[in-house]
């Protein structure tokens, strides 16, 4: 396994649980902790016997945002010519289904990393905010395109242009942000008991279905269908197809080869 400074990676049977670790710093996403995040995960995407990620943080803070210190004196040109955080995307094109379990803070980047994930589960301390205009700066990973989606143009406008108006994790599950809501202690291992669930399934069709959903953030109406109708159609040239019917027929658990 690889030795990292700021993340901690383990596998719970078909599932790699990858936790941010940089408790003196509530996890501030630094350019280094985000190099890690995506090493690992390019590993765990890439491993056959994993079937789904769950990406979490403690039980103070999923994470408390970019890194203010490092990046407060940085500027202007250096960004664009750097393509400042430009990295950050990385997590949006793993192809294996990621959970997010948060407990504690998930402000500016952290919130907008949460979001970058395919399901949200909160732990009952669990805040959701985008301070970042309190910085004299605005979102700049997500939160002024996903949080609009998630919840709805109001709550992310007063969220965004206050930078104060946090969402609790029981606000959170209301406005669709977060899909449920447990006790800290218990909110990891219910995550990873659901993508447990996930990674038992055929692993080509959850792949699809979730690129097929992500379509509906990119593409007009009419095109995601036709991706959407396009990748059912290619699911009947899989073994995981013709088993998981056959086996509701015969009334029997299906058993998928990931083929
Ligand atoms: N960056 C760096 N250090 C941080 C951060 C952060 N975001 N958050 C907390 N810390 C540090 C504190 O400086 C402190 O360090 P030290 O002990 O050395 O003083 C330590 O973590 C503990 O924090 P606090 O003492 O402040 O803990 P409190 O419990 O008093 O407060 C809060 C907790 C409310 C979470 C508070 O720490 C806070 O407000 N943090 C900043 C939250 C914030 O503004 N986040 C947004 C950051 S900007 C951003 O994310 C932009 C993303 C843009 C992405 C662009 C991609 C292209």
């Amino acid at each position: 396994a690889t030795n990292y400074e700021n993340i901690l990676v383990e596998t719970r049977d078909n599932v790699a649980l990858v936790t941010l670790n940089r408790p003196k710093a509530l996890n501030a996403l630094s350019s280094s902790l985000f190099h890690e995040l995506n090493d690992a995960l390019k590993k765990v995407d890439g491993d056959a016997a994993i079937g789904a990620i769950v990406l979490t943080g403690s039980e103070r803070a999923f994470a408390a945002g970019a890194d203010i210190k490092e990046m407060r004196e940085s500027n202007y040109i250096d960004n664009y010519k750097s393509n400042f955080l430009g990295h950050w995307t990385f997590i949006t094109s793993v192809r294996k289904p990621v959970i997010a379990a948060v407990n504690g803070f998930a402000l500016g980047g952290g919130c907008e990393l949460a979001m970058m994930c395919d399901i949200i589960y909160a732990g009952e301390k669990a805040v959701f905010g985008q301070p970042e205009i309190k910085l004299g700066t605005i979102p700049g990973a997500g939160g002024t395109q996903r949080l609009v989606k998630a919840v709805g143009k109001s709550k992310a406008m007063e969220m965004v242009l206050t930078g104060s108006f946090n969402l609790n994790a029981h606000e959170a599950e209301r406005a669709g942000l977060v899909s449920k809501v447990f006790a800290p202690e218990v909110l990891v291992d219910e995550a990873v008991k659901t993508a447990s669930k996930i990674a038992s399934l055929s692993q080509p069709m959850v792949q699809m279905a979730k690129e097929a959903m992500n379509q509906s953030f990119e593409q007009s109406l009419a095109n995601g269908l036709l991706f959407e109708r396009r990748l059912f159609h290619s699911t009947f040239g899989t073994h995981d197809q013709r088993e998981g019917m056959l086996a509701f027929v015969e009334k029997r658990k299906a058993k998928f080869n990931h083929n």
